[in-house]
């Protein structure tokens, strides 16, 4: 039986992680508001609730659960359906151990080489991150992002070295996706499961699907744009990923 109470999740507008868990809230019908916070404004609401990172899931005001993958495991438990993990112990093990690896291994990479390729565009932060906002706000974090660029290339290490080294996890976590995947159209079971939803979620900043709902609508400057072409022609991963989105992302 779903629990009666007012949930809330404490989200980021354009974050991957978040989108994680807005698509298993979206998908199982959950009913929930959303407490929007700005990137780089952040901290303060989160420290007060204990927390340092987004998604959070409130429940009454209260923390009920944190990190995407445990918001996604108290969701299947109180809203079975429909069904993100494999019923066969096996098949379950596989789809969360594959959620396990693009959490770990892909998802903090895509976001390290995306911050790193697009932070000199303010508008691009502007329409991202705070696009929920009226004019007059966002235009103040779009100065606050272009004032405070060099602490954000400090806080996120948007090195040389460190965006070399992301774009070799991605590399090597695109081929693992792949062997995974070996054709099919899904991971596990022949049909969507978290695996699935972790994996294109994950991607999500490189996929620009029509049916994200925080998808920037500008035009993408030039440099954001070759980087994506270039890891479209290196994988299918980005593919399959829009694929995914087209299929199972109607709901929001
Ligand atoms: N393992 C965590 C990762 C969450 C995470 O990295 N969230 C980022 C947004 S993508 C965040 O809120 N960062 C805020 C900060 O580091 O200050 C999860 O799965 O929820």
């Amino acid at each position: 039986m779903p629990p009666q109470e007012a949930l809330t999740l404490v989200q980021l507008r354009y974050s991957h992680f978040n989108e994680k868990v807005r698509w298993a809230l979206d998908l199982k019908r959950v009913p929930h508001q959303r407490r929007t916070l700005v990137a780089g404004f952040h901290k303060p609401y989160l420290r007060k609730l204990g927390c340092r990172t987004t998604p959070v899931l409130l429940r009454d005001g209260e923390v009920w659960e944190r990190d995407s993958t445990d918001i996604i495991a108290v969701l299947e438990e109180h809203y079975p359906i429909p069904p993100l993990y494999p019923a066969a112990p096996e098949a379950r093990e596989r789809a969360l151990a594959l959620e396990d690896f693009c959490d770990e291994e892909v998802g903090p990479y895509v976001r390290q080489a995306m911050f790193y390729v697009a932070l000199p565009y303010t508008r691009f932060f502007m329409d991202t991150f705070a696009g929920h906002l009226n004019i007059y706000l966002r235009t103040a974090v779009g100065l606050a992002v272009a004032a405070g660029r060099s602490n954000i290339r400090r806080g996120l290490n948007l090195t040389p070295e460190a965006y070399r080294e992301s774009r070799q996890k991605l590399t090597a976590g695109f081929a693992r996706l792949e062997r995974e995947l070996d054709g099919r159209e899904y991971f596990v079971d022949d049909r969507f499961t978290v695996a699935d939803l972790t994996v294109a979620a994950l991607l999500s900043p490189m996929l620009m699907a029509p049916e994200h709902p925080h998808r920037p609508k500008q035009t993408l400057p030039k440099p954001i744009r070759n980087f994506l072409d270039e890891w479209n022609e290196k994988t299918t991963m980005l593919d399959w990923g829009r694929d995914i989105y087209r299929k199972h992302r109607g709901a929001q």
